[in-house]
């Protein structure tokens, strides 16, 4: 895919790495003045896995994570070679998976399809080029350990950036339970999802006691920093295990320019919906005359619950802020769906039908009428234009999530947005993608609601020979 950058670049822009969501991985270097024109190559980044505790507005409680929850910010550009030593200082093994990236095959982190765990007390090389910009995440993909606090945000710059922007923020959004009931996140049967009333969107069923941004809870918010007339960059990601989010920003309007990290023509609406492994960019005009504090809602899709943060002008009195559980009318506003976005770049399919196609039934427990691991491998062919089409029949929402490539979404007569990560709405839902296939191995395709995964929404792409 080509990646040529249009339009002005910009002058005003400048990379706020202090205002990130996490540090910076930069070992043996000091870091990059504001000004800098990237980080340098990243060399010898060092991911450790642990025991820790994380405080949840006063309240320590013990999880598994990378040191801080989220774990620390990598961020490297176009072309740099990506080079991570994860220990495992767990006591079980672990992978480290890295959501939305197309790495050579042993290094995508999936246990039993291509990498052993990382046993208790080992370590593991991960290297590998990061040719393709974008928001990306990286998260343990072992059992449940994602439902901890082993995440964190990857950040892959362009080599020339086409968007104007003044400072920039990512925001993970995540469920949250570990630690506050004694509940390491294994599904509760007494838990099973009721079916939810016709029309309600609802991503999963299981009920968490938190719903955090980068970590806090809604008592103890993150703070995005303004400066009135600034125009802020975001990168919302939802790395919850069961939850989809609607995202807002009280008194602001959120123009899209990427999603799941792959640029669209810019459009402007009220309110995002972002489905498990899903990730949005947004420009957000720091525009209002009298500044202030305002609430940045996250609010899950189909269940009570609440997440926020703050975006703050500088200077603004904070005692101004928005009551914890007010939720602006920016979050019922005007929704970006798949239909509005369209692809800046769309993939460069062979022209023609697609030489393979699968249409795959999504129950809830089984991706094509198969369970896994009771289930074939989809086989296709290196080069080949492979199809699927997904027809959800159960009550819950799927995002499905394909490794190790970037499909094109087939809205918007065949220009809608390339993504990683795809929602299908709940009750005969359909959505259809077109991948193309250069990248050997054996690559996961499942359901990113890793309670839905657990129970078998799993199968594997398999490259073999020609058909
Ligand atoms: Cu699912």
């Amino acid at each position: 895919m080509s990646r040529e950058p249009r339009g002005p670049v910009s002058r005003r822009r400048f990379l706020a790495l202090t205002g990130a969501a996490g540090l910076t991985l930069l070992t043996g270097c000091p870091g990059p003045a504001p000004s800098s024109p990237g980080p340098p190559a990243p060399a010898g980044l060092r991911l450790r896995a642990a025991p820790m505790r994380v405080d949840l507005a006063g309240r320590a409680v013990p999880t598994w994570g990378y040191g801080t929850v989220p774990g620390p910010e990598i961020r490297l550009r176009a072309g740099d070679t990506l080079r991570v030593r994860l220990a495992n200082e767990l006591p079980e093994g672990t992978t480290v998976h890295w959501h939305g990236l197309a790495p050579p095959n042993r290094m995508d982190g999936v246990p039993g399809i291509t990498q052993d765990p990382v046993a208790p007390g080992a370590g593991f090389d991960y290297e590998f080029r990061t040719p393709v910009p974008g928001s990306f995440m990286y998260h343990a993909h072992v059992g449940m350990q994602l439902d901890r606090g082993l995440y964190g945000p990857l950040i892959v710059e362009p080599r020339t950036e086409e968007l104007a922007y003044d400072r920039e923020h990512t925001l993970m959004l995540d469920d949250w339970r570990d630690g506050l009931d004694g509940h390491t996140g294994h599904a509760d049967p007494a838990e099973a999802p009721a079916d939810d009333a016709a029309g309600t969107v609802s991503f999963g069923g299981r009920s968490y006691p938190l719903l955090l941004v980068n970590g806090r809870p809604p008592e103890d918010a993150a703070v995005v920093e303004v400066r009135r007339g600034d125009r802020l960059r975001l990168r919302v990601m939802n790395v919850a295990a069961d939850t989809g989010f609607r995202f807002a920003i009280a008194g602001h309007r959120l123009t899209v320019t990427h999603t799941d990290g792959m640029a669209v023509e810019p459009v402007t609406v009220d309110a995002l919906r972002l489905g498990m492994g899903e990730r949005y960019d947004v420009l957000v005009d720091a525009d209002r005359p009298d500044g202030g504090v305002w609430q940045i809602a996250v609010q899950p899709e189909g269940r009570s619950g609440w997440g926020r943060a703050l975006l703050r002008y500088t200077g603004s009195d904070a005692s101004r802020a928005p009551a914890v559980a007010e939720r602006p009318a920016e979050l019922a506003g005007r929704l970006a769906e798949y239909g509005d976005l369209l692809a800046r770049e769309p993939l460069d399919l062979p022209a023609g039908p697609p030489d393979r196609q699968y249409d795959l039934v999504l129950s809830g427990t089984e991706i094509g009428g198969q369970s896994y691991p009771d289930a074939d491998p989809l086989p296709v062919a290196e080069g080949e234009r492979v199809r699927f089409t997904m027809r959800n029949t159960s009550a819950k929402w799927h995002p499905m999530h394909l490794h190790g490539h970037h499909f094109q979404v087939l809205t918007a007569g065949g220009r809608g947005p390339v993504k990683d990560t795809v929602a299908v709405p709940a009750r005969g839902g359909e959505v259809t993608f077109d991948f193309l296939a250069t990248n050997p191995g054996r690559w996961l395709f499942h359901c990113h609601n890793h309670h839905h995964m657990e129970d078998g929404m799993v199968r594997v792409v398999e490259y073999g020979p020609a058909s």
